[in-house]
């Protein structure tokens, strides 16, 4: 489908080049350097490059067919203090120049901290706008975004499925025309979620989805999105352009848990890490980098697209800026935190 927005880049390109021909056909003269520096930056672009992502096997491809791996940093909830300060366009390119990432994914908690399910109209709408925010500034960067409906406390998606399945209906629909997009449909269904229940619910919201776009989607797995391993025993059936979320924080989250990843990359499922630690799962204690070099090894190999937690200042270990970092972009390496650092050096690797 080709929507508007695309309709209108495609022209404004088009009008472009033929302006920038014209003018070298009078003046005998190619474009100026100033000209060809924005089309070479255009060009550049990484989701200019990809274009609009699909899944092919176990692997997610660009438009060309070639597989794309995605390594970015997430959000703490953007419902966190409501009107989340990192997601602005300066933050963004911050992460993109200086850390080497190409995908941001925004969080939003469906229940936890004043979530979007529980909370009133105004701070909804504000909680909207951060989205907008988000994907147009990634959008302009040429970075992918997550919009990530992220359950936790409220456990099993079920319980907010008809706020899931109107919010997913508008935000398709809104970002139809958007090639950067990816939607997380459940961050980590827990308690007693069986994998049949997040099936139903992943059906009902897929097609939602899929009655404006494509895009790749993504769903939760059992257990805190670690039973990769029962997923991959029966996948989704009759849909395309799905993925399966694995999420580990690597000093609680060790072999055992790799062994989870292992048997899913040997059933052929497609996986994408959408939220990791180096600490331990609660989001503090130690740091264990030699578990998170693992990890990061083990998903390098199947060229598995990565999402680090959490782009905030706050203090706890799973945080990638020191407490006492006040910037909202810029953020110098004097700014990180440990995770901070260590990520950048992967990212720049
Ligand atoms: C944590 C936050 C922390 C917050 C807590 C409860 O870092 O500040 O108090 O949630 O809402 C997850 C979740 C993610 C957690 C993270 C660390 O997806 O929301 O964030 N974690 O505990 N799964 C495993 C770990």
């Amino acid at each position: 489908m080709l929507h508007i927005n695309k309709i209108y880049k495609r022209m404004a390109c088009f009008l472009t080049i033929t302006a920038l021909v014209i003018k070298a056909l009078f003046t005998g003269m190619a474009y100026n350097k100033e000209e060809a520096a924005i089309y070479v930056k255009a060009a550049s672009l990484f989701t200019s490059k990809h274009g609009q992502l699909s899944v092919k096997g176990n692997r997610l491809t660009g438009k060309n067919g070639k597989p794309v791996q995605l390594k970015g940093a997430s959000t703490h909830g953007i419902n966190w203090d409501i009107g989340y300060p990192y997601v602005n366009e300066a933050s963004f390119k911050t992460i993109r120049d200086q850390w080497g990432a190409n995908t941001i994914r925004l969080a939003m908690y469906t229940e936890d901290y004043n979530g979007y399910c529980v909370t009133d109209n105004e701070n909804r709408k504000k909680l909207l706008e951060t989205i907008d925010t988000g994907v147009k500034a990634a959008d302009k960067l040429g970075m992918y975004v997550i919009i990530d409906w992220h359950v936790l406390n409220d456990q099993n998606p079920k319980k907010y499925q008809k706020e899931a399945v109107s919010f997913f209906k508008k935000v398709s629909k809104k970002y139809s025309s958007y090639n950067n997009v990816l939607y997380e449909i459940c961050n980590e269904p827990n308690g007693g979620t069986t994998w049949n229940d997040i099936k139903s619910y992943a059906r009902k919201i897929i097609k939602t989805i899929r009655k404006n776009s494509n895009a790749v989607i993504i769903t939760g797995t059992p257990s805190w999105s670690q039973d990769v391993d029962v997923v991959s025993e029966s996948p989704l059936k009759g849909f395309t352009n799905i993925m399966y979320s694995v999420h580990f924080y690597a000093a609680t989250h060790k072999d055992s848990y790799r062994e989870k990843l292992k048997k899913a990359y040997d059933n052929g499922l497609p996986v994408i890490c959408t939220e990791f630690g180096a600490c331990e799962a609660s989001g503090n204690g130690a740091y264990d980098f030699q578990s998170a070099n693992e990890w990061i090894k083990l998903m390098d190999s199947h060229k598995t697209s990565y999402i680090c937690w959490s782009l905030s200042n706050k203090a706890e270990s799973a945080s990638l800026l020191n407490p006492s970092c006040t910037k909202t972009s810029g953020y110098k390496t004097s700014d990180l935190s440990e995770q901070g650092k260590w990520l950048i050096k992967k990212y720049k690797s």
